[in-house]
């Protein structure tokens, strides 16, 4: 366009020079004729002048039509190549220019408002958002904002191979069945056969109907690949197979469950068969007949659980861990012995004889217990300060960082999280760590253990320790106070043998009896004050029955310390029709918790999980700040419902 106007202007130079010597030539010879000419001149440039303008003007509106006069035909090409369009809006935001690119799909919005094409397009213009993908026409596009322009690119394709690329990556899970060993031992062929027709091949079909790669690697585990596509699908109906299994062994009267972990998220095929390893300990850990979802750089997420944790009979695993316990502490230069924060009777208790077993070992021992002690367990400990004094060496958590060292052997009892114990620093800092524990795995450890022996079926740590006493062999190191004190953690633990009491938890009881433990004296460390029992009366006031055999307590009156308010819930649970109950009231100022218990139909567990807590199926708590016990127990009840609704067990 500049080339034709810089020659337009060439031409009227030599046009108006050329109609200059005319005139002079008229002027000199011709001279009568000079007006008439000049006026035919005058009329031609005034023709000419008008043609001008028509041309140029015409030129400019060419030029807005026509991309290629204004940027040049390359980088139309390269617009065109990359699918790019753009549109330009007045202060108004009204279209007034649209690309040629959008020809193509008939799209047209020259003079509409910009926000009339998309209603998100109004997020860029607000400046929420830097860049926006959209669709129109069944065409993706991925907006821009530049001052008054718009770009849109195509990116139908892209978006099209990224959703192959993520239905297509691949994810690898492990199945495994619970207890499968145990319950085919002694079995004969025929209920085998059952087991594998009833079991093993419903699995076997499941996987296949969904598309699934499986491949036996134990008598009790498959490994399975798959990929995204599937795993949603298999997502979408919520692992129907572990319903399904959970009713045909019900059926054939076995106690094997499903538990599986499927791993995602990484090309690293080493790194997912890794991550679907710790997914399927976590499910087991957490008592079974789940699915762990290990999603790199999520956080774990568990389907079903709906079965109370079995117990596993063979005790071989307890005679390993005795052995490889006892192994640490002898290697170690010193033991610190860390408890959860408000140390109760199982915690302490189970500290007192992990402490005894260090002293039988020849090992110093020492016992953390800054992080608080409860009320009742705190009372019992003062009525007998001297001789447990005399016994064990109590330390505040400094004190204990620093006699922690590099041979230092840590061993955590009752907890197994950091920011649970009483020694979080000592954690941190530690170079070998133990965790014994009863309550299930939720989350990832933040440290790297040395040992982990965290049984969920087991009602009780003074219960494993007790067992790990004997396969110890070690004899005639614990008193009858400190058996005592052991034995009153088993009872608060299954609140008087009512829950979590298997056949180990009275052959436990009964080896605490023959160490001398006392049940009247720990009825008594557990008999509670009057203005306790009144406190509790008072609470149980505000309890209400919801169906399904739910109690929920809502209490603001005052602040309840959380022993009150488990003891009130574990009460609640000696009410016939009472399934499960949760108690919830202010823990300090800007605090309010809940406590839970179930009978074992009601897995509260997952209930206050969803609020991001946690503990195990018939115990479990949530705390949170800043929230009101009317707008706790209401998001409560929503949890509680959902629960039923997805097919609770109840
Ligand atoms: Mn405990």
């Amino acid at each position: 366009m500049l080339e034709r106007l810089e020659e337009l202007k060439l031409q009227l130079v030599y046009l108006l020079t050329g109609e200059f010597i005319l005139s002079l030539f008229i002027l000199f010879f011709f001279e009568r004729w000079l007006l008439l000419v000049l006026s035919i001149l005058g009329v031609l440039n005034f023709v000419l002048l008008i043609a001008i303008i028509i041309v140029v003007t015409r030129g400019v509106k060419e030029r807005m039509l026509h991309l290629t006069r204004v940027v040049g035909s390359n980088v139309k090409h390269a617009l065109d190549i990359g699918r790019v369009g753009f549109l330009s809006f007045d202060d108004q935001y009204v279209v007034d220019y649209t690309s040629e690119f959008f020809d193509e799909f008939n799209l047209d919005w020259v003079g509409q408002r910009v926000t009339s094409i998309h209603p998100q397009i109004g997020q860029i213009l607000s400046g929420e958002v830097n860049h926006l993908a959209i669709e129109l026409e069944e065409v993706k596009y991925e907006i821009k904002r530049v001052s008054n322009t718009l770009f849109f690119k195509d990116i139908s394709d892209i978006s099209r191979i990224q959703k192959q690329f993520l239905e297509n990556s691949v994810v690898i899970g492990y199945i495994h069945f619970d207890n499968y060993e145990e319950s085919t031992q002694y079995q004969e062929e025929q209920t085998i056969a059952n087991i594998d027709s009833g079991i093993r091949q419903p699995v076997i079909d499941w996987a296949k109907k969904n598309g699934m790669f499986l491949r036996r690697v134990k008598a009790d585990r498959f490994l399975v690949v798959l990929n995204e596509k599937i795993f949603k699908n298999i997502l979408n109906e919520r692992f129907e197979i572990l319903n399904q299994i959970r009713e045909s062994a019900t059926h054939l009267d076995l106690a094997i469950s499903l538990s599986m972990a499927f791993a995602k998220g990484t090309t690293d095929f080493d790194e997912l068969e890794e991550l679907a390893n710790q997914g399927l300990e976590l499910a087991q850990n957490r008592g079974g007949d789940q699915v762990a979802i290990k999603h790199v750089g999520r956080q774990t997420q568990y389907f079903g659980g709906t079965l109370v944790a079995n117990e596993k009979r063979n005790k071989v695993k307890v005679r390993v861990m005795a052995q490889s316990i006892k192994e640490l502490i002898v290697k170690s230069s010193n033991i610190i012995i860390v408890g959860h924060k408000e140390m109760d009777f199982d915690c302490m208790g189970s500290a007192l004889s992990m402490s005894r077993i260090c002293s039988a070992l020849q090992k110093q021992s020492s016992i953390v217990t800054s992080g608080g002690i409860e009320k009742m367990m705190k009372a019992a400990f003062d009525l007998h300060a001297e001789h447990l004094q005399g016994r064990h060496t109590f330390v505040t958590e400094s004190q204990a960082l620093n006699s922690l060292n590099d041979n230092t052997l840590v061993i955590m009892l009752d907890h197994h999280l950091a920011e649970h114990s009483n020694g979080e620093h000592i954690i941190n800092k530690a170079k070998h760590i133990c965790v014994i524990d009863h309550h299930r795995r939720g989350k990832d450890f933040t440290f790297d253990p040395t040992l982990v022996y965290i049984e969920s079926w087991s009602s009780s740590v003074v219960e494993l320790l007790s067992e790990l006493m004997q396969y110890m062999g070690i004899r005639n190191f614990m008193s009858s106070i400190e058996s005592t004190i052991m034995l009153t953690g088993m009872i608060v633990d299954t609140n008087r043998f009512r829950l979590k009491t298997s056949s180990r938890t009275y052959e436990a009881a009964a080896y605490l009896r023959l160490l001398g433990a006392e049940p009247g004296d720990a009825d008594s460390f557990l008999k509670e004050t009057y203005d306790d029992f009144e406190l509790k009366t008072n609470v149980l006031h505000h309890a209400q029955y919801l169906d399904n055999g739910i109690v929920i307590v809502p209490y603001d009156e005052q602040l309840l310390a959380r022993p009150v308010m488990s003891m009130v819930a574990d009460q609640l649970l000696g009410i016939s029709d009472v399934e499960a109950s949760f108690v919830i009231a202010n823990v300090s100022d800007n605090s309010v918790a809940i406590s839970a218990r179930s009978r074992g139909k009601f897995n509260v567990q997952f209930v206050l999980e969803k609020l991001g807590g946690g503990g195990h199926y018939t115990a479990a708590a949530v705390q949170k700040e800043n929230m009101s016990v009317e707008e706790l127990s209401q998001l409560c009840i929503e949890e509680i419902n959902r629960y039923i609704e997805n097919g609770g067990n109840i």
